[in-house]
């Protein structure tokens, strides 16, 4: 898979993008990741890419001009267009659906935008999709983009190493994960539950397929079907 990122702090990616389970991903070729700065594309003296809004109000807007000039350049760098994706609070909610669909696909454009919002017209007339990570106000679309780039890159195959991992884990399946143990058997008077130590591997996994639904239903009663399946089985 290839990323482009699309933003005016490529900076801020660096860290991310360097450090575990993104890092070794792109040094085993298993996605590649390249970043372009919006402010590279102005061509006035002083690199304007924001300005007030038309009809008046708080805060500035992102330019359309210096973003498509952008795009256009990015949009060239590989032979698909791959998907178009804006960060902004209007999007629609990211799950772990979305990055499993996302990781499906060849390339993503990621484009994050600062201010109190982009132009319109970059919206339509790039046709973008949009995403949101939740309810709440970021200061900009980049932390967003790296939260979408780190679930998604997480699916690629190999990106793990371990391929269960992912199948595994919380959402995958749409129920929480079950607790996890490790050593020492007691710490600080809790005990790791007997059964794990029983080796009866069936025995186990229905516990915590239990586990995962008794959690499910107590911290997130939202992610459970409405209308649960009943089971007939005597
Ligand atoms: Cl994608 N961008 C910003 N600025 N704020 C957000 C967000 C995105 N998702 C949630 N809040």
């Amino acid at each position: 898979m290839r990323i482009d990122i699309i933003t005016l702090f490529p900076e801020m990616f660096e860290s991310p993008l360097n450090h575990s389970i993104l890092k070794r991903a792109q040094d085993e070729g298993i996605v590649s990741i390249a970043l372009a700065n919006i402010r590279d594309f102005t061509t006035d003296k002083y690199h304007k890419v924001d300005d007030r809004p038309y009809g008046g109000g708080a805060g500035m807007v992102l330019m359309p001009v210096p973003l498509f000039d952008c795009f256009e350049h990015v949009e060239k760098l590989a032979p698909t267009r791959g998907r178009v994706i804006m960060l902004t609070p209007q999007g629609e909610p990211f799950r772990q659906a979305k990055a499993q669909e996302l990781a499906r696909e060849e390339r993503l454009i990621l484009i994050a935008g600062r201010y109190e919002g982009f132009d319109e017209r970059i919206r339509i007339g790039l046709n973008a999709e949009q995403i949101s990570i939740g309810d709440y106000v970021l200061n900009g679309g980049e932390l967003a983009a790296m939260v979408v780039i780190d679930a998604v890159v997480r699916l690629l195959p190999g990106a793990l190493g371990h391929e269960e991992s992912a199948q595994d884990e919380s959402f995958a399946e749409g129920l929480l994960e079950y607790p996890h143990y490790t050593r020492p058997e007691v710490f600080r008077g809790m005990r790791v539950p007997e059964i794990l130590l029983s080796g009866d591997h069936a025995k186990i996994a229905a516990w915590r397929r239990r586990q995962s639904l008794e959690r499910t239903k107590a911290w997130r009663p939202d992610l459970l079907p409405k209308d649960p399946p009943t089971d007939t089985r005597s």
